[in-house]
């Protein structure tokens, strides 16, 4: 055999090798000098849109859904370049804060207003507030068997500072009915499919949630304009609620004598069964409730799971806990798989609605593989469960317990 013809042989077997591990095929394979491997997978990175921390973790880019690995969480107010994104279509373009006009109607509605941005900051009172806002699907992956949707793991959640008037006051000047129960809102995104007269999504908030204190329309986020993917000039901003009815690119408000039956209002979006059924079980839509308040709720932010620590260290944790519309009462840890509990210290929200810091310090007894598994529990009682709660054919409200591995050596 000539030399030729065993470097042809060796490039052959490599394409093969190369192709199944990185699903593709190498154009220039046969330029390559013998002996030499391709990187490989870890070379990859995704191409995260401009602005995005470049450890965040892709998950979809059409429509676009980043999520942030947990120990990005660490910051007590979450920056725009470690904010998850959750998009259920496609981004509007060529957006004129200048211009920008939010109607406000509905047949619940006694007139209809139109409203700039400057007509909201020069007419009504603005206030800051800092809101966690998880996405309805937070921690999905978890479920089995599993359920279709963005397979999301711990970091679909934020906690912003968001400054705006409150939605209340914008509602009240427009005059609402005593039928009033419900608001829906319509945001300058366009459906995945181009359709201009869809919604890529229109969800809404009872009454009562939208004349809370702490439910805004922002136009600013962190001190700053909102980010474009974070809704861009105006959003709706509603805390405890899943994320999904903070309506980005806002462009109209209804107020409704019903509930808003609004793009994913119907069917089982964002909503679970009443009564619990068996995972993958068949089901009856009527037979379930739209998902109000979150779930209590706690994330370990440090250390990144996989920390090595040498024997007798002690090892300083922290991190956020949230329980929707209700407090975080008592965060406590485990490195014994649940077996026994050590209380955090645990801070008060910086507002209702706002997510909690706690913080712990652990010791471990000698060598080898530990977990570390955090609990917070709420005001009513109410702690996470240590393992997948009920499930649901959408894969919401997963609220089990955040574990990190720990390695002693
Ligand atoms: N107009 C509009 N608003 C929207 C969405 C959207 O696709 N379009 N997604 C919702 C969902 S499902 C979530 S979880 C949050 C995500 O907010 P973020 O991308 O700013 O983190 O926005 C909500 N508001
Ligand atoms: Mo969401």
């Amino acid at each position: 055999m000539k030399s030729s013809d065993n470097r042809r042989g060796f490039i052959q077997k490599s394409v093969l090798t190369i192709a199944s591990v990185l699903g593709s095929e190498v154009i220039f394979a046969k330029n390559m000098p013998d002996r030499m491997n391709v990187l490989g997978e870890e070379s990859f990175v995704d191409i995260l849109p401009e602005g995005k921390n470049k450890d965040l973790i892709l998950l979809n880019d059409r429509p676009l859904n980043i999520e942030t690995p947990p120990h990005l969480l660490d910051d007590k107010v979450t920056p725009a370049d470690k904010m998850f994104v959750r998009n259920n279509g496609n981004l509007p373009e060529n957006i004129d804060a200048s211009t920008w006009q939010l109607i406000v109607e509905g047949e619940s509605a006694k007139t209809r207003k139109v409203f700039t941005i400057n007509d909201l900051k020069t007419k009504f009172k603005s206030s800051t507030y800092q809101l966690t806002m998880e996405c309805g699907g937070n921690g999905r992956y978890g479920f089995s068997p599993q359920t279709s949707g963005n397979q999301w793991q711990d970091g679909a959640v934020s906690c912003a500072e968001w400054t705006g008037v409150r939605l209340r006051d914008v509602l009240e000047s427009v005059g609402i009915k005593d039928d009033a129960v419900y608001i829906g809102y319509y945001g300058k995104d366009t459906h995945l499919s181009g359709d201009a007269t869809k919604s890529s999504i229109s969800r809404g908030v009872p009454i009562k949630k939208a004349l809370e204190n702490e439910t805004l329309l922002a136009w600013a986020m962190n001190g700053q304009d909102i980010p474009l993917l974070h809704g861009f000039p105006l959003r709706l901003v509603v805390g405890g609620l899943p994320a999904s009815v903070s309506g980005k690119w806002l462009t109209k408000i209804v107020i409704r004598n019903k509930i808003h039956d609004g793009e994913k209002m119907s069917g089982h979006s964002y909503k679970v069964p009443i009564h619990p059924i068996e995972a993958g079980a068949k089901f009856d839509e009527k037979d379930f409730k739209i998902i109000e308040s979150m779930p209590v709720k706690s994330v370990i932010t440090y250390p990144k799971t996989g920390a090595i620590l040498e024997e007798k260290q002690s090892l300083s944790l922290r991190g956020h806990a949230w329980a929707g519309d209700l407090e975080v009462t008592e965060m406590n840890v485990s490195i014994d798989f649940g077996a026994t509990w050590q209380k955090c210290s645990l801070e008060k929200p910086k507002n209702r609605l706002a997510w909690q810091h706690w913080s712990a310090k652990v010791e471990f007894p000698r060598k080898g593989y530990y977990e570390v598994w955090a609990k917070a529990t709420d005001t009513n009682g109410v702690a996470q469960p240590m393992v997948i709660p009920a499930w649901n054919p959408g894969g919401y409200l997963n609220n089990s317990c955040h574990r990190i591995a720990v390695k002693i050596v």
